[in-house]
């Protein structure tokens, strides 16, 4: 639809950006931190690890300092379990309440509105050591942590997100390091943990509307519009397939509270079905988000998959083709360009996407991850040129204003990353900041921190309110 006038964003949209607590904070067993999965896996050959990361942990108020510089209005952060319960429940580390407290003051000392990350991919591993997210018991725990997190930090943060990509860590666990590659009968597994996240969230949300009245809290998949190879109607089948699967599943049952029908008897037809306990349907219901958060990195494209065609082309990453034999199959779109990564880009499915989300749930919809991953290049006077990464915004944030001005209700635009830190498992090497820190995959170097092209560029549109792209 071309539009004769666009609207404008919003007053008071959150510009804003990203990071996850484990990949940036460093620090990993500093004052009384506790291991979590991630610090007890494994990482790809030739890529680092996550102890010192960008240690942003030692230096989050010269961090803080130039988000503001850069004019952000929110930034969106995770706390780190193990910073808070070392094994995950028992006893509270008061240094982690302490590091995120000063870190919250920070924040708004500038003005700088904290989105709060509950869970990124980092739970505790006296956890997974008693069955993780298989175990029943880590509902409680999390419910226990959550309810920590709301009385130490409800009085200063009105934003909150759950868990981050739940849909991710069951589709590509493995990749991310946060799945053990030798569970049994896996997939069935892998939605038994689903249905306990999910019961762990609604319970989540609950709290928080108990004991905060005036937050909001929302849960923060990472969900990509599906194109159907032709017209086809089987491939438009296959892509049916896939959305529900990858996508409606996690945001039906926490905005409806009830289980996507067609991912429902694909469980079954799989085996796959979780064992729920008599009230978990109603103790869904009784969870309801204020808005919802979503990452959104690219758009995925299926056909029509025969059984035949058997182990084929399997998962990789959150963005890359992934297919399931009779289900549907990941093919690449041949409209778009890939990253360096090999991430399609589509700026226009953002647009897709958000309408997508928009018409199916009705919910203001607030963007926590959105960027390019990229090798920068640190040149001769402390410049990074990364005008492919502006380049990348822009676009975004255009088609995001386009979607505004289609109706969308659209509150916030925090795109990944604040400040460069370690990708889920592709090494420092991966950039994705406004922010350069010096450092690679094994040289930690003196970790300074220079402002790239793109902190000037992303200044200017926060100040203009998205009018100077
Ligand atoms: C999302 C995660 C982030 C982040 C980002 C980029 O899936 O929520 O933690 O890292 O993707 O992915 P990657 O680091 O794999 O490039």
């Amino acid at each position: 639809m071309n539009h004769k006038n666009l609207k404008p964003f919003p007053k008071g949209f959150l510009w804003g950006a990203s990071t996850s607590a484990y990949q940036v904070e460093g620090a990993w067993n500093e004052d009384g931190k506790g291991p979590s999965v991630i610090d007890m896996g494994r990482y790809p050959e030739g890529t680092s690890d996550f102890k010192v990361a960008s240690d942003h942990y030692h230096r989050y108020k010269e961090d803080v300092a130039l988000f503001a510089e850069m004019g952000l209005k929110a930034y969106r952060f995770s706390i780190a379990w193990t910073r808070i319960y070392p094994k995950g429940t028992g006893e509270v580390n008061p240094k982690g309440i302490e590091f995120y407290n000063n870190l919250i003051n920070e924040l708004l000392s500038y003005n700088i509105e904290p989105i709060v990350t509950m869970y990124h991919f980092d739970l505790p591993y006296a956890l997974e050591q008693k069955g993780g997210w298989s175990n029943k018991e880590t509902i409680d725990a999390f419910e226990n942590y959550a309810k920590t997190l709301f009385k130490y930090f409800g009085d200063r943060v009105k934003y909150w997100l759950t868990i981050n990509e739940q849909n991710m860590m069951i589709l590509h666990g493995t990749t991310i390091g946060v799945t053990s590659s030798d569970m049994k009968d896996a997939q069935r597994e892998l939605y038994q943990q689903n249905h306990h996240m999910l019961l762990a969230q609604a319970k989540a949300m609950n709290l928080c509307h108990a004991m905060c009245p005036d937050a909001k809290i929302g849960p923060a998949p990472n969900i990509a519009a599906v194109y159907p190879a032709t017209c086809n109607p089987e491939d438009v089948l296959a892509a049916s397939n896939l959305s529900s699967i990858r996508n409606w599943l996690y945001l039906d049952a926490a905005v409806f509270g009830r289980y996507n029908s067609v991912v429902w008897s694909y469980m079954e037809e799989k085996g796959y079905t979780p064992t729920a306990d008599k009230n978990d349907m109603d103790i869904l219901k009784e969870g309801k988000p204020d808005f919802i958060a979503f990452n959104y990195y690219s758009t995925l494209t299926a056909a029509k998959y025969e059984d035949k065609s058997k182990g084929e082309n399997q998962a990789s990453d959150q963005q890359t083709e992934m297919s399931e034999p009779g289900v549907y199959k990941g093919v690449p779109n041949p409209y778009l360009e890939k990253t360096q990564f090999g991430w399609e880009m589509d700026p226009v499915g953002f647009r897709n996407t958000l309408r997508q989300i928009y018409e199916r749930y009705n919910l203001p919809l607030l963007v926590t991850e959105n960027g390019l991953g990229a090798y920068d290049k640190l040149e001769e006077g402390e410049i990074i040129n990364d005008d492919y990464r502006i380049d990348f915004l822009r676009k975004h944030i255009k088609q995001a204003r386009l979607a505004i001005t289609d109706g969308v209700n659209l509150i916030g635009y925090c795109p990944w990353s604040a400040i460069d830190l370690v990708s889920t498992h592709q090494g420092i090497s991966k950039r994705y900041g406004f922010i350069y820190v010096n450092r690679d995959e094994f040289d930690l170097k003196d970790l300074r921190r220079i402002k790239k092209k793109s902190f000037y560029w992303y200044k200017d549109v926060i100040n203009s309110n998205g009018e100077k792209l």
